[in-house]
This record gives structure tokens, C-alpha cells and sequence, in this order.
């Protein structure tokens, strides 16, 4: 089995270095067995995020020299709307300066206190901006995303019962919008359907309600769609994404996947209502409604990413890099999520590590043993991530107890996908070696971020 081929040549280099064992060691303590808080430069293979960490192309580099640092009306700024109304088909968009941003504007307009917002799987900072207001997010994702074997092809599509049930206990009054991402980020980077979606608007238009997406990942759904799904094996991916977004009122998205940048947001509609608000509540807290957070330069990096990032032969090289990885582990037995997602892989913790109970967070342990063994920095989402409920104050454990492996898009070549999958294997042939951890600072908000661990001896 060869990696894909690239669509790509590399002009420029970055150099790495694999730190020694007992340099590992010393970091990973230091960083209190939470590898967010581990430094980059201990980092051999990055893995922690496909967040802004994008190598962006040469024509996207030539777009910098072009920013218009104009405080207002910059020319960036017109070009973005061009590309997200070709791209997207929204016609109007706010620009933040990144998703969460857009997340802050949207979610504080529509929400309000005592509301349900129903998603197709939570996301951390989605949830937490939906609570802040005064809003619950309940999932309306369909059983089969929360069972990391089942192979099911749309795993991030919606449960129209389950949105039912939602409307029947508590009341149409309750719930002002549907929230549904594109390539759920927690189920394991899979795709929701287009006939989902349409069965979705035909469902929302009969109970008036709203449908806000978060487009984040929408072009490599995009891709499974034109890859999985009847009727689109040969549509452009522009196309699918236009359908895709018709069936919304709006999206809130983050640039630094995707549209292949460092930094950068939108939030994007055709409801001038949602439009006129958060424009308006942009200059409070972003900046002025030209350019919400991002320097003229990033807008037009981010205008030339949006179609790039959509292009068939760049999304066919990405989705089969990560499917590489995938099957390499599969193939040597180590317990992944399947289907292989589009942006990562994820390590089904509470396989590889079943010695170790839930409250000694198996997925956190699992990632710091995967950087000790190796120096690759992966990702803990599971019950560290899902936090507490907010009522009991208790910990939650979610079905998914997992470590993300998230390949940032044409950074890596598919020998680091190799040595990354090599290492793992030989970790998970010592798995009964590893002890679990302790949790011994916690804080208050998204405290995956920063909370410290301790080794529990075996
Ligand atoms: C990812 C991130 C970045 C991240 C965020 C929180 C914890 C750890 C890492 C960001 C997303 C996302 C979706 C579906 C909104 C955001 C926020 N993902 N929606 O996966 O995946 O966007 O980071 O630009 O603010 O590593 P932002």
C-alpha cells in the first residue's frame, strides 16, 4: 500500500527535530501529562490539531503582499465576499477573527436564556458559547456516531426522532434553531448526507424552525458526499457545497481548517435579520464590520483558501492521507474509530487502554504515552474534553473516549504518517506497561486546555 500522491511540490522547508527519551520524559511531566501545554519545539510530528495549521500555497502567500490595511471598505474584504458567495452561495457574511468569534455572534443573538439548541454532537467551544447565554445543547446525532465500530457511511447525519422527541417534551416554543455541523469534529471527522439534510429542512420548514450550520469542515463532506452518495459521483465540488449550504439559514465558520490558513472566521447568511444583528454586534467585539479580527492580508489569504481548499484533486490527496494512516494502524489491529474521518484519526482509548477505568481518563493517559514513546502530539477527546454536567457538577463519560491523530492539511509527508502509525503500533504492543493519571488542577471554562495530570503507579 503506497500513501497518495501529492497534488503538491514543497518550496520551502521547516526544520523538526526529535527530542531523546529523556528529554520526552522531562517535557511531558513539565507539561503536566496535558499535551496542549507541551512546548512546539519538544513536538516531533504535530498531531494535536488541523487548526491553523495549514501550509498555505504559494498563490496564497502572494495574496499577503495584496492586503488592503485599510480600516474600512478594504478591497480583502470584497474579495472574501466574492469567494464565499461562489464558494458557499451566502450572500452576505461577518468576518471574525476566527470561528469561535463567529460562534460568540451568532449563538449570543439567537439563544436565549432557558433554550434548547439540538446538534448533531456537541462541539467544545459551540456547546460552551451556546451555555453562556443560557442555552442547553442536546444531541440529536444519530446512535451509530456513538459507537466507534459501526461502519455506517453518515454518521454525522441528524435523528429526526430524536429532534421530535426534543419538540414533543419540551415545547416548540424551546427550541429556535437546529445546529448541525458538516464532518462531525467529535463522531470522528464523518460527513452528514445530503438527503439528510434535505429530510432536515423538509422538517424545520414544517415547524418554522431555523437550521444554523457549522460549516467548519463542509468541503471534506463535501467530498464523502461525491464519494459515498448516489447521484453526486460526478458534481463538482462547488456544486455540492452550494446544495449543501441551501438547506440553512446561516453558518458560523472557522477559516483555520478548510479555507487551508493560519487564522480566521466568518459567519455567513442569507437572513438579513441574523445579518443586520450580529454585523452590528461585530464592532463591539471583533472590529469594524470590514474586517471583524483579521488583517486585510488574512482576508485575501482566506479568499484564495476557500476555493482552493474546495478543489477535487486537493481533497481526494487530504481525505486518502488520513485514510493512509488510518489503515496502516487498522491493519495491525489498534482500535480506531471507522469509518477512517476526514481530518483525523481517532484511537478508540478504551480498547487500546482497558486496564485503566474511566476516572483515570484513559484518552488523556493514552496521549501522553503515544508523545513519550514517540514525540507525536495528539489530542485527549473524551471525558477531559466533555467536561462536567453543568446541573450535578459531576464528571460526564461519553460513549467516545478518544485520542485524535489530526493531520494538518499538506504539512506532512506520508512517511511521518508511517512513523507515526510504526510507533503507535509498538506502543500498543507494551499497552499493559502504561499506568493511568490523576487529575490535580482543573479550571473553571474548557478545562482540556489546562488542566494538569499526575502518573498513578501501576
Ligand atoms: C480543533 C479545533 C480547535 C480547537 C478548539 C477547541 C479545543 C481544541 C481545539 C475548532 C472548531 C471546530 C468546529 C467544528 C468550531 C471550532 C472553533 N476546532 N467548530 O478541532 O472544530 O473554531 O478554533 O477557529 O475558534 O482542533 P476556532
Amino acid at each position: 500500500m503506497n500513501g497518495p500522491v501529492e497534488p503538491f511540490k514543497i518550496k520551502m522547508v521547516e526544520r523538526v527535530g526529535m527530542p531523546d527519551e529523556q528529554r520526552r520524559n522531562n517535557a511531558i511531566i513539565e507539561a503536566g501529562y496535558n499535551t496542549f501545554l507541551l512546548k512546539s519545539e519538544d513536538v516531533f510530528i504535530d498531531l494535536l490539531t488541523d487548526s491553523g495549521t495549514s501550509a498555505m500555497s504559494d498563490y496564497q502567500w502572494a495574496g499577503l503582499m495584496t492586503g488592503d490595511e485599510a480600516y474600512a471598505g478594504s478591497r480583502n474584504f470584497y474579495h472574501l465576499r466574492e469567494a464565499i458567495r461562489d464558494v458557499l452561495g451566502y450572500t452576505s457574511y461577518v468576518p471574525c477573527h476566527q470561528g469561535r468569534g463567529a460562534e460568540h455572534l451568532m449563538y449570543s443573538y439567537l439563544v436565549k436564556p432557558g433554550q434548547i439548541v439540538p446538534r448533531n454532537m456537541y462541539f467544545t467551544t459551540s456547546k460552551l458559547h451556546v451555555e453562556l447565554p443560557g442555552g442547553r445543547m442536546v444531541d440529536i446525532i444519530i446512535d451509530e456516531a456513538h459507537d466507534p465500530e459501526n461502519e455506517y457511511l453518515f454518521k454525522g447525519n441528524v435523528d429526526l426522532k430524536k429532534l421530535q422527541a426534543l419538540i414533543d417534551e419540551f415545547g416548540l416554543g424551546k427550541i429556535v434553531f437546529v445546529n448541525v455541523e458538516m464532518n462531525v469534529n467529535m463522531a470522528g471527522g464523518q460527513p452528514i448526507s445530503m438527503q439528510n439534510l434535505r429530510e432536515l429542512r423538509k422538517f424545520c420548514n414544517d415547524y418554522k424552525l431555523k437550521i444554523i450550520f457549522d460549516a467548519t469542515r463542509s468541503s471534506e463532506n463535501a467530498f464523502f458526499i461525491r464519494d459515498r452518495e448516489k447521484g453526486y459521483e460526478n458534481v463538482p465540488i462547488i456544486e455540492i457545497l452550494r446544495e449543501m449550504m441551501s438547506y440553512s439559514d446561516g453558518c458560523i465558520y472557522s477559516c483555520k481548517k478548510d479555507a487551508l490558513v493560519n487564522i480566521g472566521g466568518f459567519l455567513a447568511t442569507n437572513d438579513k435579520e441574523i445579518f443586520e444583528n450580529t454585523r452590528n454586534m461585530v464592532v463591539v467585539y471583533e472590529g469594524l464590520h470590514t474586517y471583524g479580527g483579521m488583517a486585510g492580508r488574512d482576508m485575501e489569504a482566506v479568499a484564495r483558501g476557500l476555493r482552493e481548499g474546495a478543489q477535487y484533486e486537493y481533497l481526494k490527496y487530504r481525505v486518502n492521507q488520513v485514510r493512509y494512516l488510518g489503515e496502516l494502524l487498522n491493519k495491525a489491529d489498534v482500535p480506531i474509530v471507522k469509518p477512517i474521518g476526514g481530518h483525523a484519526v481517532f484511537l478508540n482509548a478504551l480498547k487500546f487502554l482497558p486496564h485503566i477505568s474511566r476516572n483515570q481518563w484513559p484518552a488523556q493517559t493514552l496521549t501522553a504515552a503515544i508523545y513519550e514513546e514517540s514525540a507525536v502530539r495528539s489530542m485527549e477527546r473524551g471525558a477531559v474534553s466533555k467536561g462536567r454536567d453543568k446541573e450535578t457538577g459531576q464528571n460526564i463519560y461519553p460513549a467516545l473516549e478518544l485520542v485524535r491523530l489530526t493531520i494538518p492539511r499538506r504539512v506532512y509527508t506520508n512517511t511521518h504518517m508511517e512513523y507515526t502509525a510504526n510507533s503507535i503500533i509498538n506502543l500498543f504492543k507494551k499497552k499493559d506497561t502504561i499506568s493511568g493519571l490523576k487529575m490535580v488542577y482543573e479550571p473553571k471554562y474548557l478545562r482540556f486546555f489546562q488542566s494538569r495530570f499526575e502518573k498513578i503507579s501501576l
